[in-house]
């Protein structure tokens, strides 16, 4: 069968009415930008762009308060670079950033906002493990010229597109737009993604989760409860024997669950209680939950669906259970019931 390259899947979405053509042309420029940062990635050592960013003696850190890797700074601004003159964004917002980052003056405006992660799972970086950029999409409100982060601030339903792009052994780009959630490789020779998977759909059972282990003592009762449920195998309630995979680079273990099925878990714990939890809701929990659920998935906090979240903040953290909906599901119930809302 002929290939369906990311132009031509494009034009038949936006012919099908599901996209119009400025934020066809958005992820066009978004997918361009994410070959670049695959190029500056697959370099490695060889790219002088492995490390630490700052200069001599002084760490560069972002808004997070984490010191920046090199590639991290270089994807962000990849990713300004090529939507500061494509013309189909109001303004743009980064994990790498404290403030969304308006359109310079004398190129043209469009009308929506895009929020990113350039570099999920950096840490993984200097050690050649697969690392990825996360990307959500909403619209800007009418009338509003400088959009500042309030508002950014849309629960994860209003998304218009999401998509991510792990660069491992193959760049793969996975894309929804509401209509089902569709999958692209990269063609390294041509420099073209082609469909490689159209209507992805996560297998509603599985045997197979990631979680940080070694934070399972500051987990709460549910979660002790569930995972140690997990762990008890076909000896215990649970009846059969589960695998556990941890990459601890998120767009990877997503990649994973939505090639294989799976569950991904990033519970609150005591340590991270005060901040609500490790992962963004803005630029990772919520584009991933759009994914994830248009291929049949669930996506929760661990008590309620991430995507109706009203967001208080643009570097908010949340809770992140995902993936295989039935597992998602046991799990999210074993949370409410503890807190006796079922
Ligand atoms: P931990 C990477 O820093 C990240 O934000 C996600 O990509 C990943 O799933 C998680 O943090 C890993 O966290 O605590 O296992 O290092």
């Amino acid at each position: 069968m002929k290939p369906v390259s990311l132009i031509q899947f494009l034009i038949e979405e936006r012919r099908a009415g599901h996209i119009n053509a400025e934020l066809s042309l958005l992820i066009e420029v978004v997918a361009r930008a994410c070959k670049r940062i695959g190029v500056a990635t697959g370099k490695g050592a060889l790219g002088g762009v492995l490390g630490m960013a700052g200069n001599g003696d002084a760490l560069s850190m972002n808004v997070q308060g984490e010191a920046q890797k090199k590639l991290d700074v270089i994807s962000n601004e990849i990713l300004l670079e090529a939507n500061a003159w494509g013309g189909h964004l109001a303004a743009c917002a980064s994990e790498e950033m404290e403030d969304p980052q308006q359109i310079p003056d004398g190129y043209p405006k469009g009308q929506h906002l895009l929020l990113f992660d350039p570099l999920d799972g950096s840490s993984n970086i200097d050690v050649n493990i697969s690392v990825g950029t996360i990307f959500s999409v909403l619209r800007c409100p009418d009338g509003v010229t400088e959009p500042k982060a309030e508002h950014f601030l849309q629960p994860g339903t209003a998304q218009l597109a999401a998509g991510y792009v792990v660069y491992g052994p193959s760049t793969v780009l996975v894309l929804t737009f509401g209509h089902g959630t569709h999958e692209f490789t990269l063609d390294r020779e041509v420099g073209s993604f082609i469909l490689s998977r159209r209507g992805i759909r996560i297998p509603a059972e599985t045997a197979e989760f990631a979680i940080n282990m070694s934070n399972q003592r500051h987990w709460q009762a549910p979660m002790q409860r569930y995972v140690g449920e997990l762990l008890a195998g076909k000896e215990g309630p649970r009846g059969k024997d589960f695998n556990m995979r941890w990459v601890a680079s998120m767009v990877a273990d997503v990649h994973r669950i939505v090639t294989r099925g799976g569950v991904f878990y990033y519970p609150l714990d005591a340590k991270i209680e005060k901040q609500g939890g490790k992962l963004r809701l803005m630029y990772e929990a919520n584009p991933m939950a759009f994914i994830v659920e248009q291929a049949g998935g669930a996506a929760t906090t661990g008590r309620q669906r991430i995507m109706e979240l009203q967001p208080t903040g643009l570097h908010q953290r949340v809770p992140v259970f995902l993936g295989s909906k039935q597992e998602v599901e046991l799990a999210t119930h074993y949370h409410r019931e503890a807190d006796g809302v079922v």
